[in-house]
């Protein structure tokens, strides 16, 4: 293989971490009093609920001096260190959960909650990832449950979304596929 191809493929990898997941911006503003509010508009606190492998960018565009700094026992948390106007600061949320933040110099008031929810990377009920739902994902479900088959990630077998995966699972998409019962519930990651 030549080095070339070597070189691009690391760069393309690199390019890839850079983009994986949105980018959602909040506005850190004095205006209206000391506020994070959703950009652009009046949604104060933010309370976005963001996925997995989503960044959030936290633009100043107020006059004071402020902070987004994540509430003790936050983990993994981030502090912005003191910003100004035009300032930004950004934090890529790794993990799912509840991430409570506020400002340091305005903490009584200028407080918001960043929500975490699994990456969408899959279909509840569509074992073998082929994007439908059919009697061979069934068998992909019988398989795992009784020869050792491989179900990946575990919540595309999880067809009635009580957590686990169980011959009631079996029996749901059986339903589903011929006995107009009820759609795969989505489930964790198997939300698409
Ligand atoms: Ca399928
Ligand atoms: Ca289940």
């Amino acid at each position: 293989m030549s080095r070339i191809f070597w070189i691009w493929l690391i760069f393309m990898a690199g390019f890839i971490t850079e983009s994986w997941g949105a980018k959602i911006r909040i506005d850190i503003r004095d205006d209206i009093g000391f506020k994070f509010c959703r950009a652009g508009t009046n949604i104060c606190p933010a309370r976005e609920t963001i996925a997995v492998g989503d960044t959030v960018e936290w633009v100043h565009i107020g006059f004071t001096s402020h902070t987004t700094t994540s509430d003790s026992g936050v983990t993994p948390g981030w502090d912005s260190g003191l910003m100004t106007t035009g300032s930004t600061f950004r934090f890529p949320f790794s993990q799912t959960g509840i991430f409570p933040y506020h400002c340091i110099f305005h903490s009584e008031v200028q407080r918001d909650t960043v929500y975490v929810q699994p990456a969408c990377i899959a279909k509840a009920g569509d074992a073998n990832g082929d994007g439908n739902i059919l009697l061979s994902d069934v068998v992909v479900v019988i398989n795992f449950l009784f020869k050792s088959g491989v179900l990946s990630p575990l919540c595309r077998g999880n067809a009635n979304g009580d957590g686990s995966v169980l011959l009631s699972d079996v029996v749901y998409l059986v339903n589903f596929l011929f006995k107009s019962g009820a759609a795969p519930v989505k489930n964790n990651e198997c939300c698409l």
